[in-house]
């Protein structure tokens, strides 16, 4: 991290003041990878244990909480399921994609930049 000192005056350090206390800290522009909600969509007919299921197996819920988001997109009709990485968060909607069609169950999943 840089500091800027402010009183780097040819009177050199020793010069009786705090250069601690003139010392600005320089906001570290460091670059976070943008984040990527993924979304999980209700339908008429994916059954909810099915929901679950994959909640539990994909994105390491408990069940309490897995019945808990699945209960929120049946009522609300969408919700975050978790947020990663985009190479994450393309892999897990893949998978419940996946999952979804084998059973062939047409829920939907989806993902959005934070
Ligand atoms: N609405 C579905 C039902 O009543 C349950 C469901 C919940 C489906 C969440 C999809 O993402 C979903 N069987």
């Amino acid at each position: 991290m840089t500091d800027q000192r402010l009183n780097s005056t040819p009177d050199g350090p020793d010069n009786g003041r705090d250069d601690a206390d003139l010392a600005v800290k320089t906001k570290p522009k460091t670059q976070r990878p943008p984040m990527y909600k993924v979304l999980l969509l209700n339908d008429d007919f994916t059954p909810m244990e099915f929901v679950v299921h994959v909640l539990e197996r994909l994105f390491m819920m408990t069940h309490a909480q897995a019945i808990e988001i699945m209960l929120t997109v049946h009522r609300k009709g969408i919700a975050v399921v978790g947020v990663f990485s985009h190479e994450v968060a393309e892999t897990k909607v893949a998978q419940v994609m996946e999952l979804a069609r084998r059973q062939q169950h047409p829920l939907q999943c989806t993902m959005e930049k934070e």
